[in-house]
């Protein structure tokens, strides 16, 4: 297992990233039926997000394995769907999360950033749905807020497969101006 000091080097793009274990939370963002299951959003689109869901499961089984912290989102909305949009609104589907409101941002409107200040977490690896929308923008604000991101490349998806390779572009271009990108397999064989 290559170290730097208390660092972990993943294989990654556009270069190596430094892991730190002891302050890395993964986020697994929206693996909600709606999106991945048929007969939801995802299938009026004519597409299949299912596959990545079987990475998804493997990664969180590595983060359980290593006791490292693990932050799921569900997008949701008001009951009476005054806050969603009108190309969902058509469905008639509203998630009755009483909890909290996850819009497109990990961030925006909700605790996330307050839990992970408490946990000390400065680096954090996001998967999940989709690729251009809520795990991009999730994935924008924690760069912005200078959380180190290390997005799992076969853990993500769109319903369409050019905004996913565009999106895995923008983020790691400019030598890594949004974060990194690599396989899980790169990251299984780092961390060991
Ligand atoms: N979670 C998430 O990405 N929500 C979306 O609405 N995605 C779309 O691709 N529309």
């Amino acid at each position: 297992m290559p170290a730097t000091g208390d660092r972990i080097e993943v294989a990654a793009s556009p270069f190596p990233y430094a892991l730190d274990p002891a302050h890395t939370a993964l986020v697994v963002i929206d693996m909600q039926r709606d999106f991945v299951e048929p007969r939801g959003f995802g299938e009026t689109l004519g597409n299949d997000l299912a596959p990545a869901a079987t990475t998804v499961a493997a990664l969180i089984a590595l983060f359980r394995e290593k006791h490292w912290p693990i932050l799921h989102t569900r997008e949701s909305h008001k009951a009476d769907l005054s806050d969603c949009p009108p190309a969902k609104r058509l469905r008639a589907c509203a998630w009755r999360d009483r909890h909290r409101q996850v819009w497109q941002g990990l961030f925006y409107a909700t605790e996330v950033g307050d839990i992970l200040t408490k946990r000390g977490i400065t680096h954090l690896v996001p998967a999940g749905v989709t690729t251009e929308v809520c795990v991009q923008t999730s994935t924008r604000e924690a760069n912005d807020r200078g959380y180190e991101c290390l997005l799992i490349e076969d853990a993500t998806a769109s319903y369409f497969p050019h905004f996913k390779a565009a999106t895995l572009e923008m983020i790691r271009a400019h030598g890594a101006i949004v974060g990194w990108t690599t396989p899980l397999d790169a990251l299984s064989k780092a961390v060991g």
